[in-house]
């Protein structure tokens, strides 16, 4: 694992034609992790390994159709009994995987690009879709301070975003999610709805046929 702090030194100038703001609020930083993807992917494999996905169930009883998992010190779990952010890993009854340095300053400067200085993410849920996984028009609430940013990384195959408004029935945005792409939102656009449509089938070479999303919050 790469934990050297200069990682990511020359990354500003070198990307910052890319970053683009797409909606109030939303910034798509187009293929901004393809740069750091060796240590990524291998981090990703460290964390999966200590922390298995797995397919949690929803307050109704369901089963969502991404699996994930969690690094850093809250990991998100949903269950019977609702949603939250728990310090340990209902799993294996351990405290989440360390979130690698990696991921940490990867979403930091992708945060930063996005005009939110001092994102300091606590958490990172880890999606993994297959074809046809997808998922729902939802709200992220769960976390304490709305004021923080969301930074989101796309792995893998193509994945269609679809990005609301405040109410569930305001017609969403379809954005295209390539492997390497970032969206960051917060502020107005913190609490909108939005989702994954169902994924098609599609081959991206370092994955098979998956998509992952790694998303960085401040839950606590
Ligand atoms: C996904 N993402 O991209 C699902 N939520 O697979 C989310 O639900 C999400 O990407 C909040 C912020 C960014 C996201
Ligand atoms: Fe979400």
């Amino acid at each position: 694992m790469n934990t050297n702090s200069d990682l990511f030194d020359d990354v500003i100038t070198q990307n910052a034609e890319i970053h683009q703001q797409i909606l109030q609020d939303v910034y798509l930083l187009k293929g901004f992790a393809l740069t750091y993807e060796e240590t990524i992917l291998a981090d990703l494999a460290t964390v999966i390994n200590q922390a298995p996905l797995r397919h949690m169930t929803t307050k109704m009883g369901f089963k969502l159709s991404a699996a994930m998992t969690s690094c850093g010190d809250l990991g998100w779990v949903s269950s019977r009994k609702g949603y939250s952010y728990n310090a340990l890993d209902p799993e294996t009854e351990k405290p989440w995987p360390v979130m690698p340095a990696s991921f940490t300053q990867l979403a930091q400067l992708a945060a930063s690009l996005a005009g939110f200085d001092n994102f300091k993410p606590d958490a990172c849920l880890i999606n993994q879709y297959k074809v046809g996984a997808s998922m729902g028009l939802h709200q992220d609430k769960d976390e304490l301070d709305f004021s923080q940013p969301i930074v989101s990384v796309s792995l893998g195959i193509q994945a269609i975003f679809l990005f609301g408004g405040m109410l569930r029935n305001d017609k969403p945005t379809k954005i295209s999610l390539m492997h390497g792409d970032i969206v960051v939102w917060g502020n107005d656009a913190r609490l909108n709805y939005h989702g994954i449509m169902p994924l098609k089938l599609n081959i991206n070479d370092a994955f098979g046929a998956f998509r992952f999303n790694l998303t960085f919050r401040k839950a606590a």
